[in-house]
């Protein structure tokens, strides 16, 4: 086995992931820690300033609810997340994160985040719930932030430490391991609480984008679905694995669509069939009531253009041009406001894209696009796994004590593994949180992991003979390398192992063709889930056949484990939900129809790492008095 050193921490709050909801969590755990003389350790597998879904920024703030100036309550945010997501969401989750994620986005301002103002001083908003920002450092602020707190709590912080897997003690999280992905250390974090905030899962299927672009994505290809592993490994239940996000973008760059929808008002077209938001309106009578709803839910968003393109009226386009001379016609009598107002627009236009998605600046450079002259094609892109925008996947999750849900067992956000509590895409069913919500859940979770510890913490059972099996396992693939590798004129040929990114095609080829993907016209059935299952057992056979040259490999090799495990998660519910809910996301060609008597409930799931089975079962929609 490779000789790697290996480090023992002891800690009592361990906080895997160092995104938006890590931070969260690390600002307000810190906090109480301190009073409590506890301590706080988190560990991000990359530099928590610039790592995560929010590292080259964002250019606005998705979820700012409005309840001090009386704008919208939390009770009407239930009601958006409940339509958006056809009827299958957490309503206790999505209001306890409704009614503190403004007193984050407060918080962030009073950090240094530029939140645009009118001259009456009020937020600007880009939507009914979304503040534009200038975004380009948020994810630095947030951090320093975090990191600030937990120096002060006397806490500590470890980059580039990559996390594989929980330490279990029975049903109770005692820690994790993980390895450096510079150094040669293999670390085994002993902690009395553990929180998963690893963000969603990118790459389990085939992206769009080829060869040199083929690390392009809207979201990032380095969260590879470390928080559903940790959680599923760890035995917790798991809950809406089916429901994926496929977000409309622009094309083959993967700029966000929000704001050009909402705050530049413009129209999405197909070339030959026109407005189909419009046009198609009546299919959306199929999908009542979700489908009779305003904003129209953004998986029925994609179906109809989806039908557009099936129907060979694409590409479809989004009218920039258009939408920005609507605005500046407002102008037109007062030739230098007018000219104003194009240079604004025009700024605004690039802003938001080198605020978030640089690619898709560069893109419009590359083809010579300038938006207030020329419209830019959009496309659903393939699916990712992100419970914290418009997907719902992650782990089923305790709700707070305060409101009269069924769900709820102690400690909001604890999973049902004792003492492991899971944030942001890691936690399921609570959908539109994005970067704030995932902040304010991250804080909800961190103070009640403090309070789990005060109550019930007790010093971690860590069977260190368990643990060196684990080291043993998680070495593998570079010992597989070491004895093998000159056994080939070519080392990425062997007979002996496959280096990570075959494994990856291999992953993203069964998910692409059994599981809807791209390829697919994002259309499955029991029987391609069922053949795809069958390919996917053959696969995880052969992960254990992986190899890996250098540190930076062996995070590959496990990234692609932890994929495996979202996709077969996601594909076991495909084919245990019997019917379509979310077309625009994935539909079951052979129950093309929404069943509301039979399936209008969460679809959960719980693997069981003893036996390798898996186990599906329905659980009950509640629904929030009085909502
Ligand atoms: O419009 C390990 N999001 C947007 N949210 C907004 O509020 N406004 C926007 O404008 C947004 N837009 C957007 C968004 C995301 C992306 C990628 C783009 C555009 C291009 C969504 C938010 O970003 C998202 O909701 C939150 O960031 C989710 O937070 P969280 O904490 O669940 O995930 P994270 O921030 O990615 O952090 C994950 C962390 O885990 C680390 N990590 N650490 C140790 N070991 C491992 N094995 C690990 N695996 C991962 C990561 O390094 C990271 O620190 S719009 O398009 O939606
Ligand atoms: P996106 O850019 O697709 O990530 O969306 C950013 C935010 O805008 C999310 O809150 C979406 O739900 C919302 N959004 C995007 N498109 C629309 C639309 N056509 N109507 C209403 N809300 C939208």
């Amino acid at each position: 086995m490779a000789n790697w050193e290996t480090v023992v921490v002891n800690t009592d709050l361990l906080i895997c992931g160092g995104g938006f909801s890590a931070c969260g969590a690390a600002t307000e755990a810190a906090y109480w820690a301190k009073k409590k003389g506890l301590k706080v350790t988190l560990v991000d597998k990359a530099a928590v300033d610039r790592s995560g879904a929010v590292a080259m920024g964002l250019s606005a703030i998705n979820q700012y609810v409005g309840i001090r100036d009386g704008e919208n309550t939390a009770e009407d945010y239930i009601r958006y997340v409940r339509s958006d997501l056809m009827g299958i969401s957490r309503e206790d989750l999505v209001y306890n994160i409704a009614r503190h994620v403004d007193s984050t986005v407060h918080l962030f301002e009073k950090w240094g985040l530029k939140i645009w103002k009118d001259e009456a001083g009020k937020y600007v908003h880009e939507g009914r719930w979304q503040l534009m920002i200038n975004g380009e450092s948020y994810k630095v602020i947030i951090a320093e932030a975090a990191k600030n707190a937990i120096a002060a709590a006397g806490g500590e912080i470890f980059e580039r430490v990559f996390i594989v897997d929980p330490l279990m003690d029975g049903n109770k999280c005692v820690g994790a391991v993980g390895f450096s992905t510079r150094e040669n250390k293999f670390y085994v974090f002993k902690a009395k609480a553990v929180i998963a905030g690893m963000g969603g899962a990118v790459h389990v299927f085939r992206p769009r984008s080829v060869g040199e672009g083929f690390g392009r994505s809207w979201y990032p290809p380095f969260n590879s679905g470390s928080s559903a592993y940790f959680t599923i490994k760890a035995g917790a239940e798991m809950t809406c694995q089916e429901v994926r996000f496929i977000p409309v973008r622009f094309k083959d760059a993967y700029g966000p669509v929000g704001a050009w929808f909402l705050l530049f008002k413009s129209r999405a077209i197909s070339a030959t069939g026109g407005d189909y938001m419009v046009v198609r309106k009546a299919e959306l009578e199929n999908w009542k009531p979700y489908g009779l709803v305003k904003p129209i839910p953004a998986n029925l968003r994609n179906y109809l253009g989806m039908l557009d393109t099936e129907q060979g009226l694409g590409p479809l386009y989004m009218e920039t041009d258009e939408a920005i001379k609507n605005i500046a016609a407002q102008f037109k009598d007062d030739p230098k406001a007018f000219k104003k107002k194009m240079k604004e627009l025009e700024s605004e236009a690039w802003e938001d894209f080198l605020d978030m998605t640089i690619s898709q600046a560069i893109l419009w450079a590359a083809q010579n696009v300038k938006p207030e002259e020329k419209h830019s094609e959009i496309a659903a892109c393939e699916p990712y796994f992100i419970g914290s925008h418009s997907g719902a996947s992650g782990a089923w999750v305790s709700g707070p004590e305060d409101l009269p849900t069924p769900y709820k067992w102690g400690y909001a956000n604890m999973t049902t593994a004792e003492a492991l509590f899971a944030v942001g895409d890691g936690s399921g069913a609570s959908s539109h949180k994005f970067s704030s919500g995932s902040h304010a859940e991250g804080r909800i979770a961190g103070k009640a992991a403090i309070k789990y510890i005060v109550e019930k913490g007790k010093e971690p059972k860590v069977d260190m003979a368990e643990v060196e099996k684990l080291k043993a396992k998680i070495l593998l693939p570079l010992d597989l390398w070491e004895k093998h590798s000159k056994e080939t004129t070519d080392p990425e040929i062997n007979t002996n192992y496959m280096v990570p990114r075959q494994f990856l095609h291999r992953l993203q080829k069964i998910m692409d063709e059994y599981a809807g993907g791209v390829i697919s016209g994002f259309k499955t059935s029991k029987a391609l889930c069922e053949r795809g299952i069958e390919l996917m057992a053959l696969l995880k056979e052969d992960s254990a056949k992986m190899a890996a040259r250098n540190h930076h490999e062996l995070m590959r090799v496990w990234e692609n484990n932890q994929r495996v495990y979202q996709a077969e998660a996601h594909i076991r519910s495909i084919l245990f939900r019997e019917e379509t809910r979310w077309p625009g996301y994935y539909f079951r060609a052979d129950k093309p129809k929404m069943d509301d008597k039979n399936w209008k409930c969460f679809v959960n799931c719980q693997y069981d790492s003893k036996t390798g089975q898996w186990k599906m079962m329905k659980k009950d929609i509640w629904t929030m008095p009085g909502v």
